[in-house]
């Protein structure tokens, strides 16, 4: 049997990396055979990417070089790590995934939809989430946790009109595809917030 996709999205410092620990302790409770990974990386290869993508020394990268650089690091992810793990019918909890794509170079960036469509189908096919969760948190409050942890990276660097944009379409592509979205409001307390994405795991397990 295939396992489930499942992608965790949100502007920055909406909580993604706290909530998969507790996505993660959930599913081994629930007994469920899974990876988590993150985007962009999760191989080797596409770690170096990573890299490149966030250091804030590259100061002249064009937004078609950052989006070709996002889907090959995705294409290398899909081909060593993503896939055979699906095959094998683990679930794959990925942090980040091709909506952060259209939020940061189509939102963010400018980048007509379009172009990042072509990009999809050409890397993906017809692979896309089972389930995404979006961490919603207003941008200021985003911006302020992320903020108190370590040195901002190329795009932590951006302005807040960048982040209000990508997180508006975040907020759009969820109103446009209810069955694959649930929206966390993620300003709440911690222990609401795992409430509710515990509530969406035991609605995915129970399915
Ligand atoms: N990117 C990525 C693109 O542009 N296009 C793409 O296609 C892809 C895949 C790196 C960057 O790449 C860009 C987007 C990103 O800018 P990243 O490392 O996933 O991606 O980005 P970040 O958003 O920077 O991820 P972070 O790990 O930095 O933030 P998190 O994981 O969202 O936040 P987290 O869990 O570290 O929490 C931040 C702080 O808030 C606290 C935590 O304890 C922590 O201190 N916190 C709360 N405090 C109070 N109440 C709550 N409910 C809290 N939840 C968390």
């Amino acid at each position: 049997m295939q396992g489930k996709f499942l992608t965790i999205e949100g502007a920055e410092g909406v909580g993604k990396t706290t909530n998969i620990d507790f996505i993660r302790q959930y599913l081994t409770s629930a007994g469920i055979d899974f990876i988590a990974t993150r985007e962009p990386g999760g191989t080797p290869l596409a770690e170096k990417i990573r890299e490149l993508l966030l250091d804030a020394k590259q100061t002249a990268v064009s937004a078609d070089t950052e989006l070709l650089m996002m889907f090959a690091a995705r294409a290398q992810h899909l081909a060593e790590k993503i896939l055979p793990a699906l095959e094998k019918g683990q679930w794959v909890i990925c942090d980040r995934f091709t909506d952060a794509t259209y939020a940061y170079q189509g939102g963010g960036r400018g980048i007509d939809t379009q172009r990042i469509a072509q990009l999809e189908t050409w890397v993906q096919g017809s692979l896309r989430p089972d389930l995404t969760l979006l961490l919603d948190v207003p941008v200021e409050l985003g911006l302020e946790r992320a903020g108190n942890r370590s040195e901002p990276d190329r795009f932590e660097r951006e302005k807040i009109d960048f982040f209000q944009r990508v997180r508006a379409c975040y907020l759009e592509r969820a109103a446009q595809e209810p069955q694959r979205f649930r929206v966390v409001d993620a300003a709440r307390d911690l222990i609401e917030v795992q409430a509710r994405i515990k509530q969406v795991l035991d609605e995915v397990i129970g399915a």
